[in-house]
This record gives C-alpha cells, sequence and structure tokens, in this order.
C-alpha cells in the first residue's frame, strides 16, 4: 500500500541509508541558496532535511522553494546517511505532494526565537502546539492519567463516570454555571463530590473518576481554570483520613516515577522531575498558621490559605526539604459541610501541598445521616438540595473519604510552568470561550 509517511524524521537510521522512504509534516524553513535548496520538515517526533539540486530536480526544486512556511507536504524519496544534519539523514526527493497550503503571513510563529503574548498563543493554539516543548506538555499529561490509572488500579481502584449536568450545588458554594434543562435549571457539576460518595453505599467501595470541575468562579488568576480537570477518588471502611492520605502520597510518587522516565520531554520542558520519598510531610493547621506569623503574614486562626500565604509556607517547607507536605487539621469551620468534624472546632480533612501551590484537598466525611444533616443547616444549605443524597446515608453507609487533585494544577507544578492555561489545550477562563 502507497502511504504518505513510511517513516517519522527521528526514525531514520542505518538500515534506510540508500533506501526509498516517505516522510510527511510541516515545512519550517525552506533555504534557497539558488543551485541547492534545504527543507526543513517537521513531524510530531521532530525535523529533518530535504535536499533539493535546481539543475538535477527542476520541477521538484520549483515545488519545493514555493511551497509556503507551515504548509504540509509528503515527500517521497532517497534516504541518505550525512552526517552534517540533524539527525544524520538528509532526504533526495523524487516525489513531492502538497497536501495543504498555509497562508502566509502566519498568525503566530512556530519557530520564532522570541515568545508570542500568551493571548495570540491561545488565539492560534493549533500552531502554538506546533512547537515541540508546548506539544510536550500534553505528552507528559497523557503519561501522567496512564500513571493514575496504573497505580489505583493496582490498588483495586474502579474508573466511573458521574454525572456533569446536576440540579444542585455539590460544594455548597455559588459559582456554579447554570444551564437549561429543558424546562427546568441545572448547573454544571463543580466536583464529583455527592456522587463519589453515593457509590459508597453500594459496594464498589474504592472508586476513582478522573473528573471535569466547572466553577464560575470570577477571578482571573495563574492557577484557577473555569473548566478544569481533576482525578478524584472515594474509599469505604476506612478508620480515618490517614488511609486515603497515604493513597494520595502512593499516587503521587507513581506519577513522578513514570514521568521522569520521559527524559526528552522533559529535557524540551526543561523540566527535572525528582521522585520524592515517602510519607510526605504532614503538619498541622495550627502549626502553619503559627509558622506563618513567625514570618509575619497576616492571616487568622480559621481562614483558608490565600495564594500569598500559601507561596510563604512553600518557601518554608522548601527550606526545611519538603517540596511535598499534607496540611492536616483544617478548623471546620474553613471546610465543605460533609468533612467529618474532628471534636468542636477541627475536621479531619487535608490539602496536599507542592512547592507552594494546593495540588489536591481531601477528608474522611460524615456518614452518619444525623450528624450530616446537622452540618448541612449550621452551614446554611437547604437539605431539600440534598434530598437524594442524603437517602443514600439512611440505609447503611460506611465510614469513608476521599480526595480530588487538580491535574493541571499537578502539571504546573510537576513541570515548573507559570500559568496553568499551558496545562490545558483550550482553556476556559473568565474571558476565553474560544478556541
Ligand atoms: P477542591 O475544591 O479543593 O476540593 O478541589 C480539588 C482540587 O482541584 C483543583 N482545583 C482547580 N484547579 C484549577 N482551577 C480551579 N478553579 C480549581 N478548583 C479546584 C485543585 C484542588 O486542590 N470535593 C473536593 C475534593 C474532595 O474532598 O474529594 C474538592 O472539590 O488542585
Amino acid at each position: 500500500m502507497e502511504r504518505y509517511r513510511t517513516h517519522y524524521s527521528t526514525d531514520l537510521g542505518p538500515d534506510d541509508d540508500g533506501k526509498k522512504v516517505s516522510v510527511a509534516g510541516w515545512v519550517e524553513d525552506v533555504r534557497n541558496l539558488g543551485s541547492i535548496a534545504f527543507v526543513i520538515i517537521r513531524d510530531r517526533k521532530g525535523t529533518l532535511q530535504v535536499t533539493v539540486f535546481k539543475k538535477k530536480q527542476a520541477e521538484l526544486f520549483e515545488v519545493l522553494t514555493d511551497v509556503t512556511r507551515e504548509s504540509v507536504v509528503s515527500v517521497k524519496g532517497l534516504c541518505k546517511a550525512n552526517e552534517k544534519v540533524r539527525n544524520g539523514y538528509e532526504i533526495i526527493p523524487s516525489e513531492v505532494d502538497v497536501l495543504s497550503t498555509a497562508e502566509a503571513p502566519l498568525p503566530l510563529g512556530v519557530v520564532d526565537k522570541v515568545e508570542s503574548e500568551l493571548d495570540t498563543r491561545l488565539d492560534n493554539r493549533f500552531l502554538d502546539l506546533r512547537k515541540p516543548e508546548k506539544r510536550a506538555i500534553f505528552v507528559v499529561r497523557d503519561v501522567l492519567l496512564n500513571a493514575v490509572r496504573e497505580y489505583l488500579r493496582s490498588e483495586g481502584f474502579v474508573e466511573v463516570h458521574t454525572p456533569k449536568i446536576i440540579a444542585s450545588s455539590s460544594e455548597g458554594g455559588t459559582d456554579l454555571f447554570r444551564v437549561k434543562y429543558f424546562e427546568r435549571d441545572a448547573f454544571l457539576a463543580q466536583s464529583p463530590q455527592l456522587y463519589k460518595q453515593t457509590l459508597m453505599a453500594t459496594g464498589l467501595d474504592r472508586v476513582f473518576e478522573i473528573a471535569w470541575y466547572f466553577r464560575a468562579e470570577e477571578h482571573n488568576t495563574r492557577r484557577h481554570l473555569n473548566e478544569s480537570t481533576a482525578v478524584d477518588l472515594e474509599m469505604a471502611f476506612i478508620k480515618n483520613e490517614e488511609e486515603v492520605m497515604s493513597v494520595l502520597e502512593n499516587l503521587v510518587l507513581n506519577i513522578w516515577r513514570r514521568v521522569s522516565e520521559l527524559k526528552s520531554e522533559l529535557s524540551l520542558l526543561n523540566a527535572s522531575v525528582e521522585v520524592p520519598s515517602l510519607p510526605f510531610r504532614r503538619i498541622t493547621y495550627d502549626k502553619v498558621v503559627e509558622r506563618l506569623q513567625e514570618r509575619k503574614v497576616e492571616i487568622e486562626w480559621g481562614e483558608d490559605l490565600g495564594s500569598e500565604e500559601e507561596k510563604v509556607l512553600g518557601d518554608i517547607m522548601r527550606e526545611e526539604g519538603s517540596d511535598f507536605y499534607f496540611i492536616t487539621k483544617y478548623p471546620l469551620e474553613s471546610k465543605p459541610f460533609y468533612t467529618m468534624p474532628e471534636g468542636e472546632r477541627f475536621s479531619r480533612s487535608f490539602d496536599l501541598g507542592c512547592k507552594g501551590v494546593e495540588i489536591a484537598s481531601g477528608s474522611q466525611r460524615i456518614h452518619d445521616p444525623k450528624l450530616l444533616m446537622k452540618r448541612i443547616e449550621e452551614c446554611r444549605l437547604n437539605p431539600k438540595d440534598f434530598e437524594s443524597y442524603l437517602k443514600a446515608f439512611r440505609y447503611g453507609m460506611p465510614p469513608h473519604g476521599g480526595f480530588g487533585m487538580g491535574i493541571e494544577r499537578l502539571l504546573m507544578e510537576m513541570l515548573g510552568i507559570k500559568n496553568i492555561r499551558e496545562c490545558t489545550l483550550f482553556p476556559r477562563d473568565r474571558t476565553r470561550l474560544t478556541p
């Protein structure tokens, strides 16, 4: 069968020397020196050079020197070893197919030395992602998700999918996107929280979901998206939140291990991913407040940590050798209604911080329906909104807990990327709805 491509750029080797091969990709550069021209073709693995001579190949020379940058071509020709060119092989063409011609000028340069504004890049994301170092983030993302599935399945977790069109708030907040659902109003799910907990009453007692979060938060920051993804997990028959934290830290370890094997992507991204050692440090919320106050950070007991506080804490932890740390035992008032209280003021909750950014949060949950009802009322929520959730607690609900870990946040911290928008293909933020 005739193919546009028999080899990727970087796959050519000694066995191909002197043989006919076909390569295909985007025209990155055309250097016409008059009697000879060098055309650089880029595919998903790298680039390679096509060398064409005017005298011997007049027609092909014209086609290849006329083609606009970023057009798509397929080139069939002789593979020749040449130690002067990148990858060590060049192609002497015998056939050229221009499969798609790119308009000029390009709205965004692909090989420009100076990086364009993020907005221009995101407006032209299809071109932006032709840059290998931008595309590499999504190869890492794929491997990360694979590592999640690999580890959690090995621990007996079942992957599930819960509804994303829901009737009422899952977290009790107001940051919901409203959608029309026939003659009623509905919302986009903020998190799978209520459903993953409901599943704990079914016997599917270890579940995870690679979930969408839709959050109508108005803020426009470098670490918030209005549509983001997360790994959500819930497990039953736990004695305390420590069991959940142990799964989380082992999960993070497996992710770091797998991603650290991606040598070429990490080198493109200039990132070093050091596999952490377990257990991660645990520090109580009380202790965190004390440590922050020592550094003159103004924080009142009971407040959640803002980005500035998180950053200072990340610095302190780093100085003390911990890139990862659990903040435990948050004040009950700062956590959602479903969080298991510990005494009057505290909760069996935790956040996982990584270099100054919260990447996951979780807790043991309340499984007693009376206590749950009491907390819903104390949080001034309407029990009517939670009727079908509450029902699952009245007919046998085991003790359980879980967490949610943001995938884009994780990628950002793992790869040292400054803006979360880089970690999702087509970000949704306060002002961006296209592409
Ligand atoms: P929480 O609201 O802390 O917890 O979210 C869990 C994790 O999801 C990520 N995240 C976000 N990432 C990008 N943009 C956002 N707007 C955004 N919001 C959250 C963060 C965060 O740590 N139901 C609980 C989890 C649980 O207890 O199981 C929850 O949603 O990395």
